[in-house]
């Protein structure tokens, strides 16, 4: 078996993307002594953290649940601040994991990937950047992320607006002056939340333009004491093994009892424990019929109704504020820190854009079908193309010169959300149809299966391994089953695929694994396990 470096290729492996995947496989295609680049559009890495730096960007995971958990050393020396860390401290851990295992020298910064090209003759990937500069290599992984490509509403005049204007994804690095200012924020998503919560004490006057209100449920962050640091340390593998047993990584899992085989009373006071408890529990650890029975969902939706009606004074605000046109849960949930308290304040205005649509933005600021409005600053807080659209803004093209959107046309298809067939060589992380929920622990899995596989081929020589047209079928049916019956999956969200803004995404589509992550992970192994025989080997 030859394990040799090809002299033609510029590297064994590309990595696109210096985030929390791309670092980590970076880290680990080196332990295969394999030569390895990674191109990086940013200045830094972080990936999602280097690029969300927008007020009150945060965890809604448990922070200790949410580092990288390849490394003791690593765990033992950091400690976390807060139950769910802020942004700036997330930037600093991933500084901080690039500097201990050295992983800028393999990462070219500034590097935008605007193409690859598979060529057959050479069995390699000719990678392009957008400065026009190539580089071959055996292996290409994508490392781009699931909500990496922002998108600004489709609303005429959104360029010739005079003031600030900002989206949250491309945030700058250096402070905004919030003070006096006249602010607007477009969306109300997990970001819209946090932004306006962290913004309503700071500036002159918010107005928040809302399309469509989200079910949000109290974050109940705190301080780290150095006695519970302790504790977390101590408690690691408990931790992570915990995360590797519950359905979706967190460290909530649902609770077994259906909502009706509770009294009225039990559920009433199991809702209100939830809903005073850290993080995602009241989303992740209900109980198990929540997301999947309408009645059910019915229960849950009826009470935290109830508590946007207590927690906002004004009943006619309170009322916009309330989803109903999807259940809770249904969409990914916000967690919130005094979200709803801060359309108590003066100077704080919602504006329900469902009655008075925005017909375009001004040189001075927005103008809705009743109202004009003046800002000093506009925020668009209006999301991602996610999952497909970080891989729809990259020209690849596999075997034969076929597109990898055009194959994707009316939906991913994919061998368990990491290859494609005609894309030989060409291994996803955090690609549709993967497992997503506490992103890193899906990460980790994904990279070391990636690796696994890689080291595979190179032990045996091997220098093709592809997905097959019968496997990716098998497995793109099995994801979509795996969606009926998910109330999650009959709402348009960026789970489902939808953006009003992106020609072409206004139909459902099934862009992610629903089932349960050890059942994912079971599946993944037993394709290793069995020495990859479900894949073209050459
Ligand atoms: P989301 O969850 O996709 O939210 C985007 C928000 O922006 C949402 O409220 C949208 O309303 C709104 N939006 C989008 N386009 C428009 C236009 N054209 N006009 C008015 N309002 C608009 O993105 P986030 O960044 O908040 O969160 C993404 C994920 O990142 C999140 O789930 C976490 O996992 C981290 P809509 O609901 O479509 O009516």
């Amino acid at each position: 078996a030859s394990t040799g470096v090809t002299p033609a290729l510029d590297f064994d492996a590309i990595v696109i993307g210096a985030g929390m995947s791309g670092m980590y496989q970076l880290h680990r295609l080196r332990e295969l002594g394999m030569r390895v680049r990674v191109f990086e559009a940013g200045t830094g890495v972080g990936g999602t953290w280097y690029w969300n730096c927008y007020p009150g960007a945060r965890f809604d995971s448990e922070s200790y649940s949410y580092g990288y958990s390849f490394s003791p050393e690593l765990l033992e020396e950091w400690d976390w601040s807060e139950h769910f860390a802020g942004q700036p401290e997330t930037l600093r851990y991933l500084n901080h994991v690039a500097d201990k295992f050295d992983l800028r020298r393999d990462i070219q910064f500034r590097s935008r990937v605007a193409a690859a090209t598979w060529s057959e003759a050479t069995r390699s990937w000719s990678v392009m950047l957008q400065d026009g500069s190539q580089f071959r290599t055996r292996f290409l992984i994508t490392a781009i992320g699931p909500l990496s490509a922002p998108t600004l509403p489709r609303i005429e005049g959104v360029d010739v607006f005079q003031g600030q204007s900002f989206h949250t994804a491309r945030w700058p690095h250096e402070p905004v002056d919030f003070a006096g200012k006249r602010v607007a924020v477009i969306g109300t998503g997990a970001t819209g939340v946090q932004t306006i919560q962290t913004i309503a004490g700071s500036v002159g006057h918010l107005t928040v333009f809302q399309r469509t209100p989200n079910w949000c449920a109290p974050l109940h962050n705190g301080k780290i004491d150095a006695e519970t640091q302790k504790k977390i340390k101590a408690g690691y593998p408990e931790i992570f093994r915990r995360c590797q047993e519950t359905f979706a990584c967190f460290l909530h899992n649902p609770d077994p009892r259906g909502t009706f085989e509770v009294s009225d009373e039990e559920r009433e006071a199991f809702f209100e424990k939830l809903y005073s408890e850290r993080g995602f529990g009241i989303w992740q650890g209900n109980f198990r019929d929540i997301l999947i029975d309408r009645k059910a969902n019915a229960t849950i939706s009826d009470f935290v109704a109830r508590k946007i009606r207590q927690r906002v004074k004004d009943p006619k605000i309170a009322e916009k504020l309330i989803p109903r046109n999807h259940g809770f849960g249904t969409r990914r949930l916000p967690l919130e820190t005094f979200y709803y308290e801060a359309y108590n304040r003066d100077n704080v205005e919602l504006v329900d854009i469902t009655e008075t649509p925005i017909e375009r933005i001004t040189p001075k600021g927005i103008k809705t079908s009743d109202k004009e409005y003046d800002f000093d600053i506009i925020i668009y807080a209006t999301g991602f193309d996610a999952i497909t659209g970080s891989f729809d803004k990259i020209d690849f093209r596999g075997v034969d010169g076929v597109r990898l959107k055009d194959k994707w046309k009316s939906g991913p298809q994919t061998f368990l959300g990491v290859m494609v067939d005609g894309f030989p060589n060409m291994m996803m992380l955090m690609g549709p149809h993967t497992a997503l929920g506490n992103i890193p622990r899906s990460i980790e899995y994904n990279v070391d299966w990636v690796t696994g596989l890689i080291g595979y081929a190179r032990q045996s020589g091997l220098t093709w391994v592809e997905a097959t047209p019968a496997g990716v079928a098998t497995w793109t049916d099995h994801v979509k089953a795996l969606g009926v019956g998910l109330l999650s999956n009959e709402v348009n969200s960026w789970m489902t695929g939808i953006n009003s803004n992106v020609e072409g995404k206004q139909t459902r589509i099934v862009a992610r694994y629903s089932g349960s992550a050890p059942a994912y992970r079971a599946r993944c192994d037993e394709v290793a396990a069995k020495g990859y025989d479900e894949l073209v080997l050459a």
